[in-house]
């Protein structure tokens, strides 16, 4: 992998970690205003992020490459809402779709086809990331200001186990 394609991918390794760390905010937000289903969904999410963190160093590694770890941005630490933090996590989830985008359209001008065939499984793992973020976003929308409607919710995010991947590719 050359050398533009190698700091691509570890600006992308950081956003990870930084998406891991913002949701992992989330979760402490949540748990300080006792949406213990919520901040256990939002804990899921930081293990996922993590995941595609680990994904994202090894392949630098596999194609001999450094990985190169750089600060984590900062993160919020205070939301209006569980609406409003939701709203936050389905745009941020927008914004890293067209991070990987991005970093697909260079594998491409730098005809690495190992790099394309790896972000592949990236582009899929976007639209389901978007899909999860909106559902949860649009049925907080319809709940308003229910508060039956939120712990209904509640309780069924509470169920949401992170199952990690069993081959050793993942
Ligand atoms: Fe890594 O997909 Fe979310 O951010």
């Amino acid at each position: 992998m050359n050398k533009k394609l190698e700091d691509a991918f570890n600006d992308q390794l950081n956003a990870e970690l930084h998406s891991a760390y913002l949701y992992l905010s989330i979760a402490a937000y949540f748990d300080s205003i006792n949406l213990k289903g919520f901040a256990n969904w939002m804990k899921a999410q930081v293990q996922e992020e993590l995941l595609h963190s680990m994904k994202l160093y090894n392949y630098i590694i596999n194609r001999g490459g450094k990985v190169k770890l750089s600060p984590i941005g900062e993160v919020g630490r205070e939301w209006e809402s569980p609406l409003n933090a939701f709203e936050a996590t389905y745009e941020h989830e927008c914004y890293i779709t067209g991070r990987i985008n991005d970093l697909m359209n260079l594998a491409r001008e730098e005809n690495d086809n190992a790099s394309v065939i790896f972000l592949e499984w990236f582009i899929n793992e976007q639209v389901e990331e978007e899909a999860t973020t909106d559902e949860k976003l649009q049925e907080l929308k319809m709940i308003g200001d229910s508060t039956p409607g939120l712990f209904m919710i509640d309780r069924e995010m509470g169920q949401r186990v992170f199952t990690p991947p069993t081959t050793q590719s993942e």
